[in-house]
């Protein structure tokens, strides 16, 4: 079923969006699920003051003062949609030559109602005053200011050694066992909590960047890496007697991922970063993020072959096959196999895959990659065996699988499992071409879920449930709860977790966000991700009986989103 009607009112919408400053879209988007509006536009953490003007003289007047404001309001509300240089991503492309032609009335009518396709209704929400409509409209038909670019220079003046390689400790300083350990997101604070996940207890909350996203592992579990929005890549040296940062590095002005060497004889060697701002990838060095290479991901799209001059880097993995690090550029619909064997001739396998390229996982034997195109509505997988695209699966719509999830099917074998954003289904696809040859790269089964909003989907081989998030959809009933399938009997009705109540918080949207597997696999953390202002908390649930097992609550968990187990990051398993 696709979203298009709201179960909930106008006015607990705007509660909800009122403890979440990051989604500035809020209100009604005519044709737009509203689950996917949730998860745009978030603000562009780059300084407007930096970024440089352009007055295009037939362009209608604009003041530097409103040249300013409108610059502002920019990358906090559209550069997440329309790209920094209004190239089109999601958004449409909003270049002078376009919207010159459209005129100030068209693009004033168009910023205050929104349209069909997705634009939100700025002015009829009351996000935006009739003025700034007025000058919103005026601005865009000038040349986009461009936020300066960040090379070695910049990238070498951020870097913080905190601690040399050779005053780290020898061995491992702590009694926990580091791979039943978890790094908590903890997004609006910019920092992460490391917890024990034996004794459920706070190791430590370590400063990071700003609106932190992700966390990886090196090969070996000891090195920690985060990534902030604002591009800040943090070191975190597990073996300390307290975990902490040990070196950083700002290697852009925003990005989202962060990854790791794992082919066998690169093992913690290298670390890689995406950038979003500039369009960029950087490889440094692993046990001091020394910065060794920088690659730019501009060029040409994947289908119309025209320029794109911010193809954003989303998702990268490391490959097991071969030292390579494969690497999703959003704008392009391009995957990049990057050999990092000789970084001064770099070689590059480029896999045509579709637009726009996001996130994904490995299948179970982690030969195969795969990733979603998300506004294409496919997973591209690629043979990270062969550099070669093995298939590309028509799913359901907006697909957001975040790794992914893989189990056997009953029926049709080795399986990986998305769910989506923009509907409630859930898409098995065969990955098994020597078993399961005619089910391979196929949809096999599709689930019914919840609803739509849906962001991650995860399992464990020791487990026989598949949990389903759907923390975006409008219903808060599936907004605070999972659902989990049976894998031995997939056919049976899905089973639903009040996981949010479970948590017995106060106010606020209570978002049940990504499950995560412990090391042994018996144990399912949740988060309950709530405003900065409200009380949030992790929910542990019992694989084998789904009952409840512990709610970890604490002041210093503060919007806690992704987790990250060390084991099972270090060896993808998901
Ligand atoms: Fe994420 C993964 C980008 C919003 C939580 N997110 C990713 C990846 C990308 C990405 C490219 C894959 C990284 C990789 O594997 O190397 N995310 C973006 C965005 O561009 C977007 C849509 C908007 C934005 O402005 O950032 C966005 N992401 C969010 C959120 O709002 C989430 C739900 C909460 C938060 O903490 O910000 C969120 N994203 C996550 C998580 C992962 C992730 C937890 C890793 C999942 C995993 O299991 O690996």
């Amino acid at each position: 079923m696709k979203y298009t009607t709201l179960s909930i009112t106008g006015i607990m919408l705007a509660s909800i969006f009122a403890s979440l400053p990051v989604y500035g879209a809020a209100g009604e988007h005519p044709g737009t699920p509203e689950e996917e509006m949730r998860y745009k536009g978030a603000p562009v953490p780059i300084k407007p003051e930096e970024a440089v003007e352009q007055i295009s003289p037939k362009a209608p007047a604009v003041t530097p003062e409103e040249f300013a404001r409108a610059k502002q309001i920019f990358f906090e509300r559209c550069a997440g949609c329309h790209g920094v240089l209004r190239k089109g991503a999601t958004g449409k492309p909003l270049t002078p030559d376009i919207t010159q032609e459209k005129g100030t009335a068209y693009l004033k009518t168009f910023i205050g109602y929104g349209s069909p396709a997705g634009m939100p209704n700025f002015g009829t929400a009351g996000e935006l005053a009739e003025a700034d409509v007025d000058l919103m409209a005026r601005y865009l038909q000038h040349e986009p200011p461009v936020p300066p670019e960040y090379g070695m220079e910049e990238i070498t003046a951020s870097w913080k050694v905190i601690v040399p390689v050779d005053k780290r400790p020898k061995k491992q300083m702590n009694k926990y066992d580091l791979e039943n350990v978890f790094s908590v997101t903890l997004r609006d604070t910019g920092q992460v909590a490391i917890i024990d996940g034996d004794t459920k207890e706070i190791i430590n909350v370590i400063d990071t960047g700003y609106a932190v996203h992700i966390s990886r592992l090196s090969t070996s579990g000891r090195y920690l890496y985060v990534i902030g929005r604002d591009a800040k890549v943090n070191l975190i040296d597990l073996w300390m007697e307290t975990p902490d940062n040990v070196a950083e590095i700002k290697v852009g002005m925003e990005a989202r991922s962060v990854e790791t060497s794992k082919y066998k004889g690169y093992e913690d060697t290298y670390a890689i970063a995406g950038s979003y701002w500039p369009p960029q990838y950087t490889i440094m060095k692993g046990d001091t993020l020394e910065p060794l290479k920088i690659v730019s991901t501009r060029g040409m799209t994947v289908d119309t072959q025209e320029f794109h001059p911010e193809p954003r880097v989303a998702a990268i993995v490391a490959s097991h096959e071969k030292p390579e690090f494969i690497v999703n550029v959003k704008e392009t619909g391009k995957i990049l196999m990057v050999n990092y064997s000789d970084l001064d001739n770099l070689n590059v396998t480029t896999i045509n895959a579709a637009r726009y390229l996001h996130d994904g996982g490995w299948d179970s034997t982690q030969r195969y990659f795969l990733t979603a195109a998300n506004k294409s509505n496919k997973i591209a997988v690629v043979d990270s065996k062969t550099s070669k695209l093995a298939g590309m699966v028509d799913v359901g719509e907006i697909p957001h699988p975040g790794r992914g999830a893989n189990f056997k099917d009953p029926k049709f074998g080795p399986v990986w499992a998305t769910s989506h954003l923009g509907d409630d289904t859930i898409s098995l696809i065969g990955t098994d071409p020597k078993g399961h040859e005619e089910h391979a790269w196929k949809v096999v089964r599709t689930l019914k879920g919840q609803g739509g909003g849906s962001l991650f989907i995860k399992t464990h081989p020791k487990s026989r449930h598949l949990y389903v998030d759907t923390p975006l959809n409008p219903d808060t009933k599936n907004s605070q709860t999972v659902a989990v399938f049976d894998l031995k009997n997939l056919d049976k009705p899905y089973t639903v977790l009040p996981i949010a109540e479970w948590a017995e918080l106060g106010e606020g949207p209570k978002r049940v966000v990504q499950p995560e597997f412990n090391k042994k696999g018996d144990e399912v953390w949740f988060s309950v991700w709530s405003g900065k202002k409200e009380e949030s908390a992790l929910v542990i649930v019992d694989d084998k009986n789904l009952k409840l097992k512990k709610v970890i609550k604490d002041k210093r968990l503060v919007t806690p989103t992704g987790k990250f187990n060390v084991y099972n990051t270090m060896h993808d398993i998901y």
